[in-house]
C-alpha cells in the first residue's frame, strides 16, 4: 500500500469452504454490498480447478463492489485472476517473491500468529499488513497460537494495518478494537450467522462505540 492510502478499517471477510460456486457468490455478494472492507478467498478443500473457478468469480464480484480481493496461500492464482493481493502463512512462501510477482501496489498479508517478531520480519520483507491470531478458540482452523491484545498495541509502530483473527464475534471484539486492530478477519462469525448482513453490521458498529 502506498503511504497516501488511508488505513483500511472494518471487516476483513474470509470465505468458508463452500464447494458450490453459485452459492459462494450468493452468500458473499450481500456482504460486499453491506460494507465488507476486504474479502479473502480461502478454500482449503477445493481442487485447483475449483479454486481457480471460485477465485475468478469472486474477483468479478469484488470488482463490481469496489472491494479488494485477497487470495489465501497462492500468489500465482492471485496474479492469474488479477486479484488485489495474497495472504501468506508462515509456510506459504516468501513475501519478497510474492511482491516481485504481484508488484508494488499488491496487498500482501502475513500471518504472524502470536509473535511480534514475525510481524517485524514480515514488514521488513515487504508485507502490506500483518495478522495476529487466533484470539479466541475457533473450529474453522486448527490453531496452536493464542494471540493477546498486547500484540496489537506493541505492533502499532510497524505502520501497516493490523488484522485480528480467530473466533471473533461482535461481543468479544471490543478490547481488540480498543487495542488498535484495524481489521477484524472473520469467517464463521458472519457466514454461519443466522443473518450474516446484520451480524457484519454488528461487528462494524463496534468501531463506532466506545469499548
Ligand atoms: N487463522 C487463524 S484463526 C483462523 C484462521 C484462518 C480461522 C478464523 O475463522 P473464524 O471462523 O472467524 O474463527
Ligand atoms: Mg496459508
Amino acid at each position: 500500500m502506498t503511504s497516501a492510502s488511508p488505513t483500511p478499517r472494518g471487516v476483513y471477510l474470509i470465505t468458508p469452504d463452500e464447494p458450490d460456486t453459485a452459492r459462494l457468490l450468493a452468500r458473499t455478494a450481500p456482504l460486499l454490498a453491506a460494507g465488507a472492507t476486504w474479502l479473502q478467498y480461502r478454500n482449503k478443500t477445493a481442487s485447483d480447478a475449483l479454486r481457480r473457478e471460485q477465485a475468478t468469480a469472486l474477483q468479478a464480484l469484488c470488482a463490481a463492489h469496489g472491494v479488494p480481493l485477497i487470495v489465501n496461500d497462492d500468489p500465482a492464482l492471485a496474479q492469474a485472476i488479477g486479484a488485489a493481493g495474497v495472504h501468506l502463512g508462515g509456510t506459504d512462501g516468501d513475501i519478497g517473491a510474492a511482491r516481485s510477482l504481484l508488484g508494488p501496489d499488491a496487498i500482501i498479508g502475513a500471518s504472524c500468529y502470536d509473535q511480534l517478531a514475525n510481524a517485524e520480519r514480515a514488514v521488513a520483507e515487504g508485507a502490506s499488513y500483518v495478522a495476529f491470531g487466533a484470539f479466541f478458540p475457533t473450529t474453522t482452523k486448527v490453531t496452536s497460537s493464542r494471540a493477546h491484545v498486547d500484540l496489537l498495541r506493541q505492533s502499532a509502530a510497524l505502520g501497516v494495518p493490523r488484522v485480528a483473527i480467530g473466533g471473533l464475534s461482535p461481543d468479544n471484539v471490543g478490547p481488540i478494537i480498543d487495542a488498535g486492530a484495524d481489521l477484524l478477519a472473520v469467517v464463521s462469525g458472519i457466514y454461519a450467522a443466522q443473518d450474516p448482513v446484520a451480524t457484519q453490521r454488528a461487528y462494524l458498529a463496534r468501531f463506532d462505540t466506545p469499548q
